[in-house]
Formats: C-alpha cells, sequence, structure tokens
C-alpha cells in the first residue's frame, strides 16, 4: 500500500513538473501544434532587440480570450536606414491613369476617332460596338453605351472634341458601377482590425497585392500585421517578408509546408493582441478547379474566424486573362464569399473593359487595381478617374 502511495506522489511531482516545461517554453516562442518543429515566427525588420515575450502556445481550435497584450516589437530600422514612406491612397489613380495607355489606345482613340466623324452611318455604330467588345467590356454594357450614345447623335454631330470626350467619358463611368461601395475592410471595428484574406490563382499577383496594400495602408497612417499563409514555398513567405521589411511592418509565417490556417490564425492573433489597424493573409496560389484546394481555402477563413471576424475578401485576377477570370471568381466566391475584386496587370493589357463585365456578371466591386510592377503600382479603384483613364488625353 506505501508503494503505491510513493508511486503516485512520484507520478504527480512528474506530471506538474512537464506542465511547467511546456508552458515556459510557450512563452518564449509562437508555437502552433503542427508547426512544432520549427515554429510560427513573428518578423519585425530590423528589430533592435530580439521579439520581447510571445503570447502562450495556443491551437486554433482554443482561443484564449484573457491572453496578455502583446506589445509589437518597436518598428525602428538600424541607424543609416529609414523605412520608406509610401504615397497616400488618395489621388493614385489620377496619377496612375496613364498605365492605362495601352486600353486607351484601342478603346478611347478608337471610339473618339468614330464619333468625331461628321455623319454616323451603320458601319460606324458596328465599328464602336466592336472596339467596346475587343475592350473587354461585354455585351451588356457594350449595348447599353451604343444605345444611349445613338440617342445623342444630334449632340455628337456638333460637339467639340472636348465635348465628346466628356460624353464618353460620362458614358463609360455609367457602367463601371458608380454606385458600388468600394470600402476596404482594413478598418478596426469593434475593438478589433480589419482582417484581409487575399485569394487567386497562381501567379495572379497577390503577394505583391498584399505587399501594396501594406504600403498604401501605410502611407495612410495606418498599422498593419501581415500572414504568410503561403506555406507552400519557403520563397513565399520571404517575399512577403520583404514588402514588409521596407515600410516597417511585421510578419507572421510558419515552416515550410505547415498548416495555412495555423499561420494566418497566428497572424490574426497577433494583430488583435497588438491592436493594429489591419491584419493582411496572403494565401497560397490555387486551382479553382481543384476542390480540395478551394476547402483548404473554406478551412483557413474558419480558422482565423474563431479569432475575428474576417472583413474583406480580395479575389486577385489577372486582367489579361479575360473571361477565364469571371469563371475564376465564381468558384473563389463559393468557398469564401469574396468581397472585393483586385484587378492586377491593366498597365499590360488593351482589355481594361473587363472591370465592367466582372462588376455587372458576379456583381462584386472592384476595389484595387494594379498598374505595373512597381511598389506604389496599386490604386483604389474610382470609377470616374479609371473612365478618363481609358478614354485618355487627360494628362
Ligand atoms: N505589370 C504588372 N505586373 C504585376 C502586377 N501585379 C503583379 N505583377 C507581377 O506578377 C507576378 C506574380 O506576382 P505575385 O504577387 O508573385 O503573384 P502570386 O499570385 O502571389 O503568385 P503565387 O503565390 O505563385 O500564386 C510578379 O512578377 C509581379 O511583379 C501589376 O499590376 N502589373
Ligand atoms: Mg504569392
Amino acid at each position: 500500500m506505501e508503494f503505491v502511495l510513493i508511486a503516485i506522489a512520484i507520478l504527480v511531482v512528474a506530471l506538474i513538473a512537464g506542465v511547467g516545461l511546456l508552458v515556459g517554453r510557450g512563452r518564449r516562442t509562437t508555437r502552433l501544434d503542427d508547426d512544432a518543429a520549427a515554429g510560427t515566427t513573428l518578423t519585425r525588420p530590423r528589430p533592435p532587440q530580439p521579439s520581447p515575450a510571445a503570447p502562450p502556445v495556443d491551437q486554433p481550435d482554443a482561443v484564449q480570450p484573457e491572453a496578455p497584450p502583446v506589445e509589437l516589437p518597436p518598428a525602428e530600422p538600424e541607424p543609416g536606414l529609414v523605412f520608406e514612406t509610401p504615397p497616400p491612397s488618395a489621388g493614385r489613380l489620377v496619377r496612375l491613369r496613364s498605365r492605362l495607355a495601352r486600353s486607351q489606345s484601342s478603346l478611347g482613340r478608337g471610339l473618339l476617332t468614330v464619333l468625331a466623324r461628321e455623319k454616323l452611318t451603320e458601319d460606324d455604330w458596328e465599328e464602336v460596338e466592336e472596339t467596346l467588345l475587343a475592350a473587354d467590356v461585354g455585351i451588356a454594357a457594350t449595348t447599353q453605351i451604343v444605345e444611349r450614345l445613338r440617342t445623342q447623335s444630334m449632340v455628337l454631330a456638333t460637339a467639340s472634341p472636348a465635348e465628346l470626350r466628356e460624353l464618353l467619358v460620362r458614358e463609360l463611368t455609367g457602367v463601371l458601377g458608380p454606385e458600388m461601395d468600394r470600402t476596404l475592410g482594413t478598418s478596426r471595428h469593434e475593438g478589433r482590425p480589419g482582417v484581409v484574406l487575399v485569394v487567386g490563382v497562381n501567379g495572379a499577383g497577390k503577394t505583391t497585392t498584399v505587399g501594396k496594400i501594406a504600403r498604401v495602408l501605410v502611407g495612410d497612417g495606418k498599422s498593419v500585421v501581415l500572414g504568410a499563409a503561403d506555406t507552400f514555398r519557403a520563397a513565399a513567405a520571404d517575399q512577403l517578408e520583404t514588402w514588409g521589411e521596407r515600410v516597417g511592418v511585421l510578419t507572421v509565417r510558419g515552416r515550410e509546408g505547415g498548416d495555412p490556417a495555423s499561420v494566418a490564425f497566428e497572424a490574426v492573433r497577433t494583430g488583435v493582441e497588438g491592436e493594429v489597424d489591419a491584419v493582411l493573409v496572403d494565401t497560397a496560389g490555387r486551382l479553382h478547379t481543384k476542390s480540395g484546394l478551394m476547402d483548404e481555402l473554406g478551412k483557413v477563413k474558419r480558422v482565423v474566424e474563431k479569432q475575428s471576424p474576417v472583413t474583406e475578401v480580395l479575389l486577385v485576377l489577372d486582367a489579361t486573362t479575360g473571361q477565364n477570370g469571371v469563371v475564376q471568381a465564381r468558384v473563389f466566391t463559393e468557398a469564401v464569399t469574396v468581397t472585393g475584386i483586385v484587378l492586377t496587370k491593366l498597365d499590360g493589357t488593351a482589355k481594361g473593359g473587363i472591370v465592367v463585365r466582372v462588376q455587372q456578371e458576379l456583381g462584386i466591386p472592384v476595389k484595387l487595381i494594379g498598374l505595373g510592377e512597381g511598389p506604389d503600382d496599386l490604386a483604389p479603384f474610382e470609377p470616374r478617374a479609371f473612365a478618363e483613364g481609358l478614354v485618355g488625353g487627360a494628362d
């Protein structure tokens, strides 16, 4: 009997010591259940000292509402180095609209040349129609524009070039959904950060866009945390981290091949506890035709929402992919309810009209557009400025 009691006592002491060790380790470093081998790390550009106490061990399924607030390490560049200060979001599209030059050459110039003819014949109207369709404006919007222009043909006949241009800009603005709400969910709401999930097929421009959005937000004076939930390749997290480093934004990353949902969860938790304005989560490119990968995306969102609601799901579409973009958008929105579209590479296509089609066919607003590979070549979408860019001649 005595022997049994002694054995139980030893067991209890060993258990207490074991638990103590585990908790102690968790306080020093942020580890996720399935990432235990390599750990999930917080990387802040050039921190002056090692990261202070990270939050205790956590699992995506076990939210700890009373976790102590995290002090994010101060973002300070090394002496002699300075973080970049990107320009604010306001007025960016006006500054970048000449990047739509390629679209402009086929759409704007083409239309203005025809509309300036003295008397418009049926052939001329057909040319107008073809020009709009060639720019990917889509049948519905093309029909609407042509019908409206036809009713104004008397005005057209006597209009000056400037008046013609204005008329065309007005008509194009009309089909660009000027009434749609394009507010980005990147602000704090009910004491929590805006949480943005960025999704899309391979190579659409997701990571670049997350980096550019971080710059836009920093330029607007907001605080940001990045989540590298593309754990498919280590290079993906490096790529994102580099974007963050340039503007002094922290990146949360996991080990290569780890669970993307865990990294996303950890990034959002860091953002919640650090009381930042927005957490931006980059995800791996995935084919919309692979249902397993689409399910994984659904899981990322569900897991993040155990921590804080996702306020924005941005689907990044490559503008040069045409109709396929609309198909992609349908599948992605079934998996994660897309709330906004980012149309990238509009600088490299003559099909700027794709904006119209994507919005009309999906009912989802285009919120941002990518107009180049430069770090600040991303602009909030504004229908009027965009129409001016398409028609050209404003700069
Ligand atoms: N010209 C132009 N290139 C862009 C734009 N946006 C992104 N790119 C380029 O597109 C390429 C792919 O960009 P990424 O951001 O790596 O794409 P991704 O969707 O993250 O790719 P995966 O993670 O591999 O799926 C890069 O070379 C970018 O510079 C844009 O608006 N214009
Ligand atoms: Mg990427």
